[in-house]
């Protein structure tokens, strides 16, 4: 039995360096330890062994399975199969073109009004889509009885919680949590239950405020006066026109020289020259009541505008609905 498995050893040990293939290798596992080989056979033999030899003669079989194992594994790492050879990479090829991804024209546009006003000293502030009756109506000093509360043009989830309206709950909220000066931009969707060609359910808008002791309507003036040059040019005028918005006394409605006509009177402008961008005015005093400001200490300038709006009169489109049809055709352009 011990010549036996010498034997073995040896011719075990003289096959394996002379391994060619992966076949080759996983024949000569299976002779020697698969579950009908050599090794694995020998070893059911043991039982009809004297008693007193069985212990030395098992050790050495384990022994040169042991041996024949690290062989065959040492061998293995160095035989690779043709399936296992990484496959050539020919790098003269041209790569595969992947087109750039852009970003949608609404994020563009309101990137481009928040870093103007960013630069004008204005922190970028946002809050939640779902908002508070408290924070979108009331402690805007909206009336319970004002029209923008009826069921008709709000989405109420339930009696006190909503889709906010207009992006002015972020202004609320903000000062509640810190005290003047303040310069807030607060852009975000908004959602009104409207849908025509100039209306949808969802649309972007941005609201901006200055809050601190002797802010004056001439800052407002000022402040509207250099964002229009900047997002439009500096050759587009403006016109301020009373008007009136609960949040703000006095409120005004900014008009800018119209885009395609200089003024002259066209379709766009329906002959007027002008084109209403945004409104504006001096916050309120009972909307600094509400959040515990003192009136008499500091006074605010707020403005607000839709994004749609400004993008359109930008870039010449007259159908609101395009920006919400994910059309590559159109998206490409801009
Ligand atoms: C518009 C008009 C406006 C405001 C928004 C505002 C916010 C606070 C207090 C006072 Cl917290 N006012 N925002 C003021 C005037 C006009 O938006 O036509 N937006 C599209």
């Amino acid at each position: 039995m011990e010549e036996r498995l010498q034997k073995i050893r040896d011719e075990a040990l003289k096959a394996i360096p002379e391994i060619k293939s992966q076949e080759e290798w996983e024949a000569l596992r299976i002779k020697y330890l698969g579950r009908k080989g050599i090794l694995p056979e020998l070893l059911k033999q043991m039982g009809s062994l004297p008693a007193e030899l069985r212990p030395r003669i098992g050790q050495l079989a384990n022994a040169v399975k042991k041996e024949i194992e690290t062989a065959l594994n040492t061998r293995q790492v160095r035989v690779p199969s043709g399936r296992q050879a990484a496959p050539k990479t020919d790098i003269t090829l041209p790569g595969r073109f992947i087109p750039p991804g852009k970003l949608h024209p609404i994020t563009q546009i309101t990137s481009e009004v928040c870093d103007i006003f960013e630069r004008l000293g204005f922190a970028m502030a946002e809050g939640p889509d779902v908002e508070l009756d408290y924070y979108n109506f009331e402690a805007l000093n909206i009336p319970r009885d004002h029209p923008a509360r009826d069921m008709q043009d709000t989405f109420y989830i339930s009696e006190n919680v909503l889709l906010r309206t207009h992006t002015s709950p972020i202004q609320v909220r903000t000062m509640e949590r810190q005290r003047p000066p303040l310069r807030i931009i607060a852009p975000g969707k908004v959602y009104r239950c409207d849908s025509d060609i100039t209306h949808t359910p969802m649309f972007h808008q941005v609201e901006g405020f200055m809050v601190d002791k002797g802010v004056s309507f001439a800052d407002l003036k000022g402040l509207l006066t250099i964002f229009v040059h900047q997002i439009f040019d500096e050759q587009t005028s403006l016109r301020f026109r009373p008007s009136f918005f609960p949040f703000t006394e006095p409120s005004a409605e900014i008009d800018i020289l119209c885009v395609i006509c200089r003024g002259s009177g066209c379709r766009v402008c329906s002959q007027t020259g002008w084109l209403e961008v945004m409104g504006a005015g001096m916050v309120d005093p009972e909307v600094f009541r509400m959040v515990g400001y003192d009136p008499e200490e500091v006074t605010g300038l707020a403005f607000g505008m839709g994004i749609e709006r400004i993008a359109m009169l930008k870039y010449g489109i007259d159908d609101i609905r395009l920006f919400y049809e994910n059309n590559l055709r159109f998206l490409k352009q801009f």
